[in-house]
């Protein structure tokens, strides 16, 4: 038996922060959830498992309703039964599918926060458990793990099937822990929420699918659903099938002793080439566009010229990847020039206070004086954080580890062009 295992679809979402607004309609949930029906059909799958928030938000209801439906109907016709379970995001919106779409084609397991099994059998093939548990609200607090009493069947193996939050104490989205994942009856477990893929392996494996489709900076590397293969009554190890039209990517570039311009050109092509194959060769057949993040390191004596070309690049620069594409979304500059700051911070200069500051910053202790500053760059960052412009965005968190980061940034800048200024 066969099973495709996929999650947090988000239909309604599309990938953001892309450069290039072309495949617009490819960078959509929907056009991920359209991949997955023809993949599950020229896999033969039996059962498409899915592990909650396969819509966005209820006001996404209406536009990923047809679709959704269409798609499950495609599956039934090739005798592919879809099995879901709810998460926070579509905890009424699946309830509510469920109620339309005859049982054969679309089950919904767990509803009301109640574990329920279903038993698939197929002619020819061992039977399989599959365990379910739905969001009955938007926010759980208590483990879902709590209420789990279903029976051990030595003759069937057991999937479990839960959207939560792993090992995340007081989680308000179904906290679950992994010791007690692993106690219970199910061989392997299909969680959902979380959105870059995990698979712990073991007995049993527990596997965040990850969403199919990339839709943020932050989930970084392929992006698809997983086939699973049923024999002889065990369960497999599941394999991803990358689908994800887009591909976020991060990587640092070491530019240290870099002697011109165009030497840093030349290094920074040269990685970047390098990663647009990689990700080019792992990225899958639906590929289209790859951003990333790159983050300059090292010591140059050019340190001076990196950001006008970090500015060039993240402007003009787009290389083939593959049958696709990649442009460099953002660039972080940390480069230095080749300077003691030892030497410098004796000095009553300008680039002395910068080399104080910066070695008081890498350093365990700081003074009243920096602790200050750090308190205060930290209300600057929660001030621009709540702006009107950005509560919609994912709200960071602003620690004081982050308010260093951004002070350490800013004096090697400052310090970059202080040295250019001082003959
Ligand atoms: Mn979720």
């Amino acid at each position: 038996m066969r099973l495709l295992l996929c999650g947090d679809l988000h239909l309604g979402r599309s990938s953001s922060r892309l450069s290039t607004t072309a495949h617009r309609d490819e960078f959509r949930a929907i056009a991920a959830w359209h991949r997955i029906v023809d993949l599950a059909i020229q896999a033969q799958v039996h059962v498409l498992c899915l592990s909650g928030d396969v819509v966005d938000t209820k006001n996404r209801f209406w536009e990923a309703i047809g679709p959704l439906e269409q798609g499950i109907h495609r599956l039934a016709d090739h005798d592919i039964r879809t099995v879901a379970v709810s998460g926070n995001h579509d905890f009424d919106v699946l309830a509510r599918l469920a109620d339309q779409l005859p049982r054969e084609h679309f089950v919904l397991l767990g509803r009301g926060g109640q574990w329920e099994r279903l038993t698939i059998h197929t002619p020819g093939h061992p039977s399989l458990h599959l365990d379910g548990w739905s969001f009955p609200t938007q926010r759980v607090i208590e483990s879902p793990l709590h209420s789990y009493g279903l029976a051990k069947d030595p003759a069937t193996p057991i999937l479990g099937m839960v959207h939560g939050d792993l090992d995340v104490g007081h989680s308000p989205y179904a906290p679950l822990e992994l010791v007690r994942l692993q106690k219970l009856p199910p061989a392997a477990w299909l969680l959902g929420h979380i959105h870059a893929s995990r698979l712990i392996s073991g007995s049993p494996w527990v596997l965040y699918p990850g969403s199919p489709q990339a839709f943020d900076p932050g989930e970084t590397g392929a992006h698809g659903p997983w086939l699973l293969e049923v024999s002889r009554g065990t369960l497999g190890m599941p394999e991803q099938r990358p689908l994800s039209s887009v591909w976020y990517g991060q990587l640092t570039i070491d530019l240290s002793d870099a002697q011109n311009e165009t030497e840093l050109e030349t290094r920074i092509l040269k990685k970047l080439r390098q990663e647009a194959d990689r990700i080019g060769s792992l990225a899958g057949l639906h590929f289209v566009h790859a951003s990333v993040r790159v983050q300059l390191t090292g010591v140059t004596p050019v340190a001076h010229c990196v950001a006008d070309v970090a500015n060039r690049i993240t402007g003009d620069l787009s290389l083939p990847a593959g049958n696709g594409a990649m442009t460099v979304e953002k660039i972080d500059t940390q480069t230095m020039p080749p300077i003691n700051l030892e030497e410098h911070a004796k000095t009553r200069s300008a680039p002395g206070a910068v080399a104080r500051l910066l070695l008081e910053l890498d350093g365990p202790e700081v003074s009243p004086e920096v602790a200050d500053l750090i308190d205060s760059v930290r209300d600057g960052l929660k001030e621009i954080e709540r702006r009107t412009d950005f509560v919609q965005l994912p709200q960071r968190e602003i620690t004081e580890a982050l308010a260093r980061e951004v002070l350490r940034t800013q004096c090697r800048t400052l310090l970059t062009q202080l040295e250019t200024q001082t003959p």
